[in-house]
């Protein structure tokens, strides 16, 4: 029997999960963290970098790779994992995103959805079948189907419409790749705002499709953190057992063990690639900017209990003067650091839901943020 795209649940602690996903290009051991590469590069790594660090799977971008190099393109050279030669899985996200956070002019209709590029303004236009076409094209391990992420404010009437488009989206994609399971995965995304009614049909619908996992997408768009957390623990309980459970676009890492606690099994940022290219370095004992004058002499690792190549090679010294001085080794060296990062903490809270102690585990978590707040 063919095993891609089985989940296996491994242990459970309260409603926190491990297990393991079977992907084209290996298994992956959740929960993960997965770093963003959304044009086939995370920013400033190499494969070489992304193995070392441990990454399990990376993110690309449908919207920005149909743009640039173009998935035919992409088709024509082996597919992604051959052109950026990355061998573990990939996930490609829809562009359900992108097309409402970046493009200008959006026309949304049933059929889909119109937008002109951010890169020339062309006028393009996505269908729910286009978008698995590209996917299919780019050959990522894990295809997502497009979606509406609904701006923060939006009203019930806007919110339920939107909803109900995005799941007649998710039906037309599973239509449109279905004699082909057991290859590339498709995962469905969960919607409804911050209305618990609309999350609980949006979850119940999108769960009558049979998908490879499902997702919750429309949270850290703006809203407070206790409404995103709301959101999240309301929503996690009404997916699949199992099934792999993906929480779009989340978070700080706090975010990510409440995510975990509330069952959910794979996560994505840019918060640790992004921040490591303005200096913000996140460490056991909180965040670090290196830019501060303090660190002009200081010798020590960055953070002495971080077993990356960064910490294990360098001083703080030495990565405050890459920084000020403008040295592109400043980019990779923090991005090899804050990934390792956000890979350990996944690789914390599965250790701890096996051995039976994630409650204390983000308690500690949770008792370090209220400390630095207060
Ligand atoms: N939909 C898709 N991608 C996403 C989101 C979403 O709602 C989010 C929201 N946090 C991040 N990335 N397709
Ligand atoms: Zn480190």
């Amino acid at each position: 029997m063919n095993s891609i795209g089985r989940f296996r649940l491994e242990h459970t602690d309260g409603q926190a999960r491990c297990g393991c996903l079977q992907t084209l290009h290996g298994e992956v051991p959740t929960p993960v963290f997965m770093p963003v590469g959304t044009q086939g590069s995370v920013k400033s790594l190499c494969p070489m970098d992304l193995d070392n660090m441990g990454a399990g799977m990376i993110l690309g971008n449908t919207y920005h790779l149909y743009l640039r190099p173009g998935d035919e393109l992409l088709a024509q050279m082996g597919g992604l994992h051959r052109f950026m030669n990355w061998k573990g899985p990939i996930l490609t996200d829809s562009g359900g995103f992108q097309v409402f956070s970046l493009s200008d002019l959006r026309k949304i209709t049933p059929e889909g959805v119109e937008f002109k590029s951010h890169l020339d303004g062309s006028r393009h236009f996505f269908t729910p079948e286009k978008v698995i076409r590209i996917q299919k094209n780019i050959g990522s391990d894990i295809m997502m189907v497009l979606d509406e992420c609904v701006p923060y404010g939006a009203d019930l009437e806007y919110t339920r419409n939107s909803m109900h488009r995005t799941v007649q989206w998710a039906w037309k994609s599973r239509d449109f790749y279905s004699g082909e399971t057991g290859k590339q995965l498709m995962f469905a995304i969960v919607q409804g705002g911050f209305f618990m009614d609309l999350r609980r049909e949006s979850a119940a619908r999108t769960c009558e499709i049979p998908m490879d996992g499902y997702a919750i997408g429309g949270v850290s768009v703006g809203e407070t953190k206790q409404e995103m957390l709301d959101t999240v623990y309301f929503t996690a309980p009404l997916l699949p057992r199992d099934r792999p459970r993906y929480l779009m676009g989340v978070g700080k890492p706090l975010d990510i063990l409440e995510g975990i606690n509330a069952g959910l099994d794979m996560f994505d940022c840019v918060l640790p690639t992004r921040n490591a290219r303005n200096g913000t370095l996140f460490t056991s004992s909180g965040k670090v900017n290196i830019k501060q004058a303090r660190y002009r002499n200081d010798e020590t690792a960055l953070d002495p209990g971080c077993d990356c190549y960064t910490c294990m090679n360098f001083s703080r010294a030495y990565l405050r003067h890459l920084y000020m001085a403008g040295e592109l080794l400043s980019f990779r060296l923090n991005t090899i650091h804050n990934l390792r990062f956000f890979i350990n903490l996944a690789r914390k809270a599965r250790s701890a839901i096996q051995e039976k102690r994630f409650a204390q585990l983000i308690s500690r978590y949770r008792n370090v943020e209220k400390e630095q707040e207060g």
